[in-house]
């Protein structure tokens, strides 16, 4: 009878498990355990019409907890990172909570503008799938000490110490009314060198 029931208990903790202990991550490859599929190279628009350059791949130098974490470098103070393509915009309730967090780290002799330079994840907001958010207060971005800030905020993102050693970003945050997807970009920002991120996580909290 003992037997049985220790089966009967695995039986249901097989069913149960994979829902409940499955990360219900809704970011596809935030590990980069499959190279930089579901991302692609981001340069801001307003240095890439000037020409500059950045480059992203993977690495197994510098992985967080893993094998291979994303590395992206330019020679240029730009702004530059990579974000998930449009294939991949994560459906999302407006009205609903959402945990999002990364690890991220520069490599050494990164090099920052003094008093403007940024690390942060973005989210951007999409009213539906081919239309950006239309609200004045634009994009929502987690900056490195989980600071929530809105587009016209933009400054409370200014760093004045470098992440040289893993350092994870991570926050809640509230859709907005009006959007139904987000598109999730890691973004440096006035730092030239190599940014290095991993474990991209984006998940429901609660509705
Ligand atoms: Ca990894």
């Amino acid at each position: 009878m003992r037997g049985m029931a220790a089966l009967v208990l695995m039986a249901s903790f097989a069913l149960v498990c994979p829902k409940s202990l499955a990360a219900d991550n809704l970011v596809e490859n935030g590990d980069f355990e499959s190279g930089l599929d579901g991302w692609e190279l981001f340069i801001g628009p307003e240095f890439r019409d000037a020409g500059a350059v950045a480059t992203a791949e993977t690495t197994r130098e510098a992985a967080h907890e893993s094998t291979a974490a994303a590395e992206v470098k330019t020679d240029l103070p730009i702004r530059y990172g990579i974000s998930t393509t449009r294939k991949y915009l994560i459906p999302v309730e407006a009205g609903a909570k959402y945990r999002i967090s990364g690890w991220v780290k520069l490599a050494d002799g990164a090099e920052a503008q003094p008093g403007r330079a940024a690390i942060y994840i973005r989210l951007g907001l999409m009213q539906d799938q081919n239309k950006p958010t239309q609200d004045p207060q634009g994009n929502i971005h987690v900056g490195l000490k989980g600071q929530v800030v809105r587009t016209p905020d933009w400054n409370q993102l200014i760093v004045t110490k470098l992440p040289f050693d893993w350092t994870k970003i991570e926050s809640e945050v509230e859709i907005p009314d009006g959007h139904s997807y987000v598109a999730i970009g890691l973004f440096v920002d006035r730092i030239k060198g190599a940014a290095y991120w991993d474990d991209i996580v984006f998940e429901k909290v609660s509705n």
